[in-house]
């Protein structure tokens, strides 16, 4: 069975976990979103292409959700002693590595996909990950300027999200680039080709939303001919993991359930979902989930343990066979 999984950071890599554990045979590719990436000291650093290879390598901090296993801090210190900026985001020595492997080839003048592939082979992983893009995309968020009162300005996604902890407000979230980037080698394929395309529990906004935002991306998850089946990132009124309710209300939509499936909407109203899992404490959203035209089922959607998150996935291929035109 050919699975294409449209995934963000944390909360995709531990869908992912869960994946592979229900369909442990299955050939699954991942999309992973590179709009969380910045150049710091010169190294690109892609955080959730690398929270993905960590995590399905084994090389993830269990701790922290990001970042590698075992990690030292020395470099950092050093950089902070030389008065280097920023201070705020923390790289490890053993994840330093990573970056310069990237960098160098990218400077080399391998795109992306390439160097994301060669990354992959010494993490052994049991999944094709590809970049959303080759180009460069970056999410910026509009906020308040503290130094000029009543103006705003635009900051990178990490420092919004690291070093202000995503509690200003975000009056607008900017994909720099997305209107030229193109599908890196493969995207559309892996979409087209798939048995079923699933969108896991990421930030709808800045880690689908931005995969979906690439020109031809959401105009190939429209067309496949495979289900296209979401999980909910939200249980209740917030995200199961991170801070997804606050870039959610920069773009006007409440954080529940049923809001965000009407956020991706239904395939046959325009949107790109064919069904969507809540979590069992949000049942009574079902009719309106339903009523948008899309098939909805509550079922358990705590990523606890890796048996949980793989009931959900096995909840999510059986909703794809209910709903396989
Ligand atoms: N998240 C933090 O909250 N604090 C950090 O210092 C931090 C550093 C970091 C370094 C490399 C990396 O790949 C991820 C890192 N993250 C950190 C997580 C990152 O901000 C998020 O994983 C995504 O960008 C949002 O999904």
């Amino acid at each position: 069975m050919r699975l294409t999984v449209l995934a963000g950071g944390i909360g995709g890599s531990t869908f992912l976990r869960g994946l592979l554990k229900a369909r442990p045979d299955a050939e699954i590719t991942v999309i992973g979103n590179t709009a969380d990436d910045i150049t710091l000291f010169g190294l690109r650093v892609c955080p959730d292409l690398d929270t993905v290879m960590y995590t399905l390598g084994d090389g993830i901090s269990k701790e922290r959700g990001w970042g590698r296993e075992d990690e030292t801090w020395v470099i950092k210190e050093e950089l902070a002693a030389y008065g280097m900026e920023p201070t705020w985001f923390g790289l490890g020595d053993r994840d330093v590595a990573t970056h310069l492997v990237r960098t160098q080839m990218l400077d080399a003048g391998y795109g992306l996909t390439a160097v994301t592939e060669a990354l992959c082979t010494r993490w052994n992983l049991p999944v094709r990950l590809l970049p959303m893009s080759d180009d460069r995309v970056e999410t910026h968020v509009v906020v308040d300027d503290p130094d000029n009162p009543g103006t705003r300005k635009a900051i990178h996604f990490q420092e919004y999200w690291v070093r202000l902890h995503a509690e200003v407000t975000a009056h607008k979230i900017v994909a720099v680039g997305q209107e030229k980037a193109k599908p890196a080698p493969g995207v559309l394929d892996a979409i087209a080709e798939c048995d079923v395309l699933l969108v896991p529990p990421s930030n709808p906004v800045v880690s689908v939303g931005t995969i979906l935002g690439v020109p031809g991306i959401r105009e190939a998850v429209r067309e496949t001919a495979a289900p296209v089946i979401g999980l909910s990132p939200i249980i209740g009124t917030g995200p199961v993991r991170g801070m997804a309710d606050k870039v959610l209300a920069a773009v006007g939509v409440q954080s529940t359930a049923a809001a965000v499936a009407q956020y991706y909407g239904s395939r046959a109203a325009g949107g790109v979902l064919d069904g969507w899992l809540i979590d069992t404490s949000d049942a009574a959203q079902l009719g309106a989930i339903v009523a948008a035209g899309i098939h909805a089922q509550a079922v358990p959607l705590w990523m606890t343990d890796e048996t949980k998150t793989a009931a959900m996935a096995d909840a999510a291929l059986t909703l794809a066979e209910a709903v396989r035109r």
